[in-house]
Order: C-alpha cells, then sequence, then structure tokens
C-alpha cells in the first residue's frame, strides 16, 4: 500500500463532510469523527463516532496523524448553548488533543457569517473587520482567535476557510456572490492540507463569482484556480438581491432562543 498521509475528517457525516469523505478517501488513510452514524468504514477509513467535547475521544483520533480537516460542529442558525457546545468548546478539545499528539496542520471550515453584517454593496477581504451576523458567526469568530493563537503559542497551521454557500449549485440569488462548488472546495481543503507553509491563514472560499463580496489575495499564492464559476447560473435568478448583508438570511433571521 502506498505511504498515505493521515488525516482526521470531522464532521464526515454532513453535508459537505460526506462529499469530503467520498473525495479524499483515494489519497488519505482518513480518520473519520462524526456525532451522527458514519455507516460502514470503506476502504482507508476508521471510524470515530462521537461528540468533539470528549477528550478520550479526541485523543484517540489524533494518534499519529499528519492532519486535521475539521468540519465538524453545527451549522446554520442555532442558539447559543448549541453552538458553545459543538463549535466553540468542541473546537477547544480538538486543539488541544492536536497539541498534545504533535498534529501540525488543520484545515478548518470557518464561515462568511463571522463578517455577514457587512453590507452588499461593499467588497471586503480577510483584513476588513469582523462584524458576526449570528452567535453561529461569532462561534466561527472564536474559532479564528482559538486557531490564531495555537499558532502563536504552538505553530499549530490552520488554514481558515470563510466558506460561502458550499452546494452543489447556486440556490439562491446570492448565492452569485457566494457559491463554492464541491470540487473547488476539494481543491482548497487538498491545498490546505498538503501546502509547504501556511502559518495562519484566514481567506473566503468561493468558486468564481463576478459579483462576489469577498477578495482574498492569499488564495493564488496558495495555487487556488476555482474551477466552476457562479455567473454560469445567473440567468436562473432574476433582479437584484433582496439581501441587505452579505449574511443573507443569517442576518435577520429571529435568534432561535426567541422561537423557543
Ligand atoms: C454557512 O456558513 C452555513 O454553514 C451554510 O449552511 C450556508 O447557509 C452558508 O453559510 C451561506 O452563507 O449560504
Amino acid at each position: 500500500m502506498r505511504d498515505m498521509k493521515r488525516v482526521l475528517l470531522t464532521g464526515a457525516s454532513g453535508r459537505i463532510g460526506s462529499y469530503l469523505r467520498g473525495a479524499l478517501a483515494q489519497d488519505f488513510a482518513l480518520h473519520l469523527n462524526d456525532v451522527a452514524d458514519l455507516g460502514p468504514a470503506r476502504a482507508n477509513e476508521t471510524l470515530f463516532q462521537g461528540d468533539l467535547t470528549d477528550p478520550d475521544l479526541c485523543a484517540r483520533m489524533v494518534a499519529g496523524l499528519d492532519a486535521i480537516a475539521h468540519f465538524g460542529g453545527r451549522s446554520g442558525i442555532h442558539s447559543f448553548a448549541d453552538v458553545l457546545h459543538s463549535n466553540i468548546v468542541g473546537m477547544q478539545v480538538l486543539y488541544e488533543a492536536a497539541r498534545k499528539a504533535g498534529v501540525r496542520r488543520i484545515v478548518w471550515a470557518s464561515s462568511n457569517h463571522v463578517t455577514g453584517f457587512h453590507p452588499v454593496t461593499e467588497v471586503i477581504d480577510p483584513a476588513s473587520p469582523r462584524r458576526p451576523d449570528s452567535f453561529y458567526g461569532v462561534s466561527k469568530s472564536f474559532g479564528e482567535d482559538l486557531s490564531r493563537f495555537y499558532f502563536d503559542r504552538f505553530g499549530i497551521e490552520t488554514l481558515c476557510l470563510r466558506i460561502g454557500s458550499c452546494f452543489p449549485e447556486p440556490t439562491a440569488r446570492r448565492m452569485l456572490a457566494t457559491w463554492l462548488s464541491h470540487r473547488d472546495l476539494e481543491q482548497l481543503v487538498r491545498l490546505g492540507l498538503s501546502a509547504g507553509r501556511i502559518g495562519h491563514m484566514v481567506v473566503y472560499a468561493t468558486s468564481e463569482t463576478r459579483e462576489g463580496f469577498w477578495h482574498s489575495p492569499a488564495l493564488r499564492v496558495l495555487g487556488y484556480r476555482p474551477k466552476d464559476d457562479a455567473d454560469a447560473f445567473a440567468a436562473r435568478f432574476d433582479g437584484p438581491s433582496p439581501e441587505r448583508f452579505q449574511g443573507g438570511p443569517f442576518a435577520t433571521a429571529p435568534l432561535a432562543e426567541d422561537r423557543a
């Protein structure tokens, strides 16, 4: 058998994680984690079902790894209690396990919702002020700080992908600005896992977008060349975007706390 890099993929049963599971299995020996059922193990896979806030589980999952692709945690508009558990506590427990095990590289699913309260009329870059649009965005903002701390203090490198809207195709007008195709996500994850040096890098992750809100010069340096273009779907969506804020519905949805 080839000498494959050993990579932990968290969130492996999720919408994006399931895609990455299939896409990466050819080239990596995968440790897979999710709190949900992972189904049967396929070739090159070792399964670890359970909660990221469990330090013993995290220690077992990261032993002997080359890198982590961290796509676990809650995605979407959730209560503070939910994101506190999964995205804040869970991420810290995982990074602590990585530090103790000597893992040096993490590619992590941050989100465009870290800056979702910027108006749609602005073009911003990763150095622009953070303006989270939800508790979810706040939890991703925490993750960017946490990973920065683990880099400055312990040298663990993280590529923070501020993912736009990662779906097979754009499904709303806003996604002409935010869409990330599955294969372009895969390209970014592969670059993050294999690049010589990353340091602590924050980039917006989209496919080609003529109407895009975000500019990330570091992506070219990383070698990213998107294969897909949101504009190919422009004819499906008439009229101007109804959104005022880049985060779209996240910036205006009722808090989960108020819906209870
Ligand atoms: C995200 O960060 C969410 O995880 C995803 O469900 C989408 O809603 C996406 O942002 C988006 O902004 O479209």
